[in-house]
């Protein structure tokens, strides 16, 4: 097993940081959710009550699992974005039999546990990681005969939602030049639903959601030099129903300022910091996305209650 880091954390993070604090609505990137602790609290999330988005994924994962590699394919390059813990990846693992797995994700922390725990169930998988951003071109690691080999990207968990749907349009079409005219994608989605049922998955009883979105404070503290009061900001997410998304937010209880370094940024009552986006869209909506790129929807899976669906595209 190994891991290649390809991008250069702390400096990104901070550039990113002040850009995005200095904007009229005062915005974070989501991928820095993704530190030691993020990953832990995501994991946490994914076990709730109210965060049907793993268990439906996964049921119907399981409950397809033979069409879905049929459609596949055994033997493949598989390539998977936001691989987080790769628990689902497990199951595909057993049915397609990769050539070599690579998992790429922003959290070094998340792909050294996953890979350590993947090498001990299949001590017959290659797996080569990658530390990285995936919306920015990354270089892959090549292999032998890797010109024969056909390209599979696994993109599970509804990331993509975490893009708008001009970027989501954006990784699709650049995901269709690296798997190329022999190569497919399998992308979950999560689906419209009931705004009670998308509110409720948002804003758990047990607070873990608001614990994971208030630590991105915590990890600009901790990595930046941040003095952000952490009991001066609290969780707020909604379904905007406009854009067809959740947004989560952290709302200042009070007239603030708080630095980054040598960066001071003011805060009003009530103001928020923009964290996250969480895009649903209906199976057209995301058929027609997938076709802008480059990408035919050729199989959809979904789960019984029709909440998340997984897409099997093929180039057109
Ligand atoms: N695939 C897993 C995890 C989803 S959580 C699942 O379905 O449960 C989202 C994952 O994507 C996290 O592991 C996070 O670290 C990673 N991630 C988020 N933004 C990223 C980016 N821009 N580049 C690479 N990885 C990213
Ligand atoms: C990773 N991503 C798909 C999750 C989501 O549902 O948008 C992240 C998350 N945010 C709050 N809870 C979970």
């Amino acid at each position: 097993m190994r891991i290649d880091a390809a991008y250069a954390p702390v400096d990104a993070f901070r550039e990113e940081v002040i850009a995005g604090l200095s904007q009229p609505q005062k915005t974070l990137p989501p991928k820095y959710f993704y530190d030691a602790d993020g990953s832990r609290l995501f994991e946490r999330i994914c076990r709730l009550r109210e965060y049907y988005p793993t268990r439906c994924e996964l049921a119907l994962t399981r409950r397809h699992l033979g069409e879905i590699a049929r459609f596949a394919g055994r033997g493949a390059e598989l390539i998977e974005y936001g691989s987080g813990a790769s628990t689902k990846t497990r199951l595909l693992l057993e049915a397609l039999r990769p050539r070599v797995y690579v998992p790429v994700d922003i959290s070094p922390a998340a792909l050294h546990s996953a890979a350590v725990r993947l090498a001990r169930r299949f001590p017959w998988l290659r797996t080569h990681g990658v530390a990285g951003d995936f919306m920015q071109p990354l270089t892959l690691p090549v292999f032998r005969s890797a010109s024969r080999s056909r390209r599979l990207v696994y993109f599970p968990g509804s990331t993509i939602g975490n893009l708008t749907p001009e970027e989501a349009q954006a990784f699709l079409s650049m995901t269709r030049g690296l798997v190329g005219q022999r190569g497919a994608m399998l992308v979950g989605v999560d689906l419209k639903k009931d705004a009670n049922v998308l509110h409720a998955a948002y804003n758990d009883a047990q607070g873990v959601t608001a614990a994971f979105n208030r630590n991105l404070l915590a990890r600009i503290n901790r990595e930046l030099g941040g003095d952000f009061d952490l009991r001066r900001f609290i969780h707020y997410a909604f379904y905007n129903a406009a854009l067809g998304r959740i947004e989560m937010h952290l709302v200042s209880l009070a007239r603030q300022t708080a630095s980054v370094g040598r960066h001071r940024f003011g805060f009003d009552l009530g103001e928020t910091i923009h964290t996250e986006n969480s895009c649903k869209y209906s199976v057209e909506e995301f058929r027609t996305l997938a076709l802008a790129a480059g990408f035919r929807a050729e199989r959809v899976w979904m789960d019984g209650r029709r909440y998340f669906a997984l897409f099997g595209l093929a180039p057109t």
